[in-house]
């Protein structure tokens, strides 16, 4: 029998706590394999001194310098204690490949897929950091545009304006990718982790959004979004 998995995860103030899109994509992926997993929630600005404390590896900052990160899995089963999102995934696919999500050897290709969707998002992310600041504790959130800053200068914020227009222009994009297939997943008819990482940051702008911010959102692109998540999170058995 398959021992419970260890999930690091960040906390909030939201009811249930989650909310950030990295420690989403292993949470939906478990779930979706049907693995039991706890989670650990950690203060934002504890992630490193906890993360030290376990032992896990550290990732690296756009300036070359060590970050410890969430997520992080301890899989009492192996004894593997894995870092960051995407290896967490590559992981869990090794070692429990049922239900697979990278299907027809597609790793590789979604492994740029993350990239790229990582570029459409940051342009246009700073109304949705200024909103997650609001869902931290105080530490926290200094802690959060202390380090969050080096990459996406000061200042960010959430009122209607260019930033938000930047946004929908990355989704537009992705809007044209998922036109190319027949189907309502990124590859057409089958099911992937492409699906998972676009699920991920829709899933944080859902929780930490004002709600006409998120129906700003759902209304992009005929309302793909808010149905691409619905259909991730009853895929994944989350709905
Ligand atoms: N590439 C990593 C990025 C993880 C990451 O940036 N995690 C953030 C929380 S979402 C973090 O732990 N940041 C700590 C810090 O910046 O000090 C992944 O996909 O897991």
């Amino acid at each position: 029998m398959t021992q419970t998995l260890v999930l690091y995860d960040i906390l909030s103030n939201l009811p249930g706590n989650n909310w950030s899109p990295n420690p989403a994509k292993p949470r939906l992926v478990l779930n979706y394999k049907g693995l039991p997993f706890v989670t650990v929630w950690v203060e934002y600005s504890d992630i490193s001194i906890t993360m030290k404390a376990i032992g896990a590896k550290p990732n690296k900052r756009s300036d070359g310098t060590d970050v410890y990160t969430v997520p992080v899995l301890s899989d009492p089963n192996t004894g593997a204690l894995i870092s960051d999102s995407l290896e967490i995934a590559s992981y869990l696919e090794k070692t429990y490949p049922e239900k697979a999500v990278f299907p027809n050897n597609s790793e590789s290709l979604i492994r740029e897929f993350d990239s790229a969707h990582f570029r459409f998002i940051i342009p246009g992310v700073k109304p949705i950091f200024a909103r997650s600041t609001e869902i931290m504790s105080p530490a926290s959130a200094k802690f959060f545009i202390r380090v969050r800053s080096i990459d996406v200068p000061l200042p960010w914020d959430a009122t209607y304006g260019e930033d938000w227009a930047l946004l929908e222009k990355g989704y537009n994009t992705a809007y044209e990718w998922y036109q190319k297939t027949d189907g309502k997943w990124f590859m057409g008819d089958t099911f992937s982790y492409a699906d998972i990482i676009v699920a991920s940051c829709l899933l944080w702008y859902k929780r930490i959004l004002k709600e006409d911010e998120w129906v700003r959102i759902s209304s992009w692109n005929g309302g793909k979004w808010a149905q691409l998540l619905a259909d991730v999170e009853k895929e994944c058995e989350l709905a």
